[in-house]
């Protein structure tokens, strides 16, 4: 909880001096932090495995999926969405869970925003 004080000053004719205080204690609403889910390029995924994982997992259609895939190629990586703690695990294991599957090199990483 944090504390907020209001001073009220010289409301009062009485010299200006402070004359009430009043505190009131506000409710410290936290939200739980987000991570980034990344995709690293490699020389050996094929770029079709990379499209079908961003449209499984990460509920893209193929024009997106196909864009996100050459971004990672063309700059080395990319965010591919943005979760709780919990959903990022979740897709990380999903796609390297895949990936080994196939046996494709493919690495997904999260990081907190
Ligand atoms: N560079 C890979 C290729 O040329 C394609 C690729 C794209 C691999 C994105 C990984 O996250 C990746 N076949």
């Amino acid at each position: 909880m944090q504390e907020i004080a209001i001073i009220r000053m010289g409301d009062d004719d009485d010299n200006g001096g402070d004359t009430s205080v009043i505190t009131k204690t506000k409710p410290k609403t936290k939200r739980p932090p987000l991570y980034k889910v990344m995709l690293l390029n490699d020389d050996y995924t094929p770029m079709e495995f990379v499209v079908h994982v961003l449209e499984r997992f990460f509920g893209m259609d193929h024009a997106q999926a196909f864009e996100i895939m050459l971004t990672v190629h063309k700059r080395g990586l990319a965010v591919v969405g943005v979760f709780s703690h919990e959903i990022a695990e979740t897709k990380v294991t999903q796609v390297m869970d895949l990936a080994r599957q196939h046996q494709h090199p493919l690495q997904c990483t999260m990081e907190k925003e």
